[in-house]
């Protein structure tokens, strides 16, 4: 998951920044996951209204947006400022564990741990390196060119690479970029890839050696600079810093996946996002009688228990069987 979301543009930016700052204070200091996604939701709505607002009880009007956030949206209209977002900006304690939470592989209770240890700075982290695990290393040598998002151009040249060089291993490799890249996102803030093959299927016995071998291959051209994880169960998932001297000079995160061919266009559905899009479409899902997860969609009967999973081969076959238009990529931000 990348960490550094792209600021959305509208005439409602003021609005929409505090509201993912608040966002972000939620998760990352009191780890109030619900609160973070009720901050994020209003947030995608305004961001989607074309005019400027002109109170609360405008924003009202607008899904997600309730009477706490109408008020707080009155405040920043009338002063121009956020009293409680004033308080947070210059708590020590507020200020330093969103700070923490900013280095990959650091969330929001290893932040609270190290800010809890007297840790609070990047200097102060690089004193205790030692104590890092991994990741979380990765992420602080890297920590800069992770702040950064990755341009378009860079994602689309990228992306011509890595099939290209997949097809190189296998022909019948087929991937897909996914996340904000595949929503026309101008910029992204890490490499989504989802791999699947026609010879793996859910029903067969793990197939590690079908990752493996794109991985040595990525490593063997020298695309890879660091490994985080690298699995080979099932839903292999591994973390990548690859570096491209043909195109890029900055490290960027990739994380990449193969799944099983029966769950491929779940997989693509649920890593495409948004993860807003993703909520609500799960919710529309279960109102029609189906669970929507990132492997399967299955029918949930009158005993609440849910059966075996649909046949898919297309995203649209998902969004057919919950009755929902289709939505192409760039229409998924909500
Ligand atoms: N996802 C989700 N719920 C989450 C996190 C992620 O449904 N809590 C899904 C939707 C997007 C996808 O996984 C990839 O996640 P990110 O890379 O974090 O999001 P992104 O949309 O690609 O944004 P970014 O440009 O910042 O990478
Ligand atoms: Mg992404």
């Amino acid at each position: 998951m990348s960490k550094r979301k792209a600021p959305q543009e509208s005439p409602n930016e003021g609005i929409t920044d505090f509201l993912t700052e608040l966002a972000n204070y939620e998760r990352n200091v009191n780890r109030a996951i619900h609160k973070y996604n009720a901050y994020r939701k209003a947030a995608s709505s305004i961001s989607k209204y074309p005019q400027k607002l002109r109170n609360g009880d405008e924003a009202k009007k607008l899904d997600g947006v309730g009477k706490e956030i109408a008020k707080k949206i009155d405040e920043f209209l009338q002063t121009g400022t956020l009293k409680k977002l004033e308080k947070i900006r210059n708590d020590d304690t507020s200020s330093s564990i969103n700070f923490l939470t900013r280095v990959t592989g650091i969330g929001p209770a290893a932040a609270r741990k190290f800010f809890d240890e007297g840790v609070k700075t990047l200097e102060d982290l690089k004193n205790i390196e030692h104590k890092l695990n991994h990741h979380q290393q990765i992420g602080l040598k890297y920590f800069e060119e992770f702040e950064k998002r990755i341009p378009r151009a860079e994602m689309t040249k990228m992306e011509t690479l890595i099939l290209q060089e997949l097809k190189l291993v296998d022909t019948e490799y087929i991937g897909t970029i996914c996340g904000s890249y595949r929503r026309g996102a101008e910029s992204s803030g890490d490499i989504d890839i989802l791999l699947t093959h026609p010879k793996y299927t859910s029903v067969d016995e793990k197939q590690p050696k079908l990752l493996h071998a794109v991985v040595e291959h990525f490593e063997s051209i020298g695309f890879i600079t660091e490994t985080l994880s690298k699995g080979d169960t099932k839903f292999m998932m591994f973390f990548l810093h690859v570096y491209f001297p043909c195109c890029s000079q900055y490290n960027f995160p990739y994380h990449c996946r193969l799944i099983p061919k029966d769950q491929y266009y779940c997989g693509v559905l649920y890593f495409t996002g948004s993860d807003i899009f993703n909520k609500n479409m799960r919710t529309h899902a279960l109102e029609k009688g189906f669970t929507l997860n990132e492997y399967t969609i299955r029918p949930v009967g009158v005993t609440g228990m849910a059966g075996e999973p649909l046949m898919v081969d297309s995203e649209k076959d998902i969004f057919d069987y919950i009755q929902w238009k289709y939505r192409e990529p760039k229409e998924r931000s909500e």
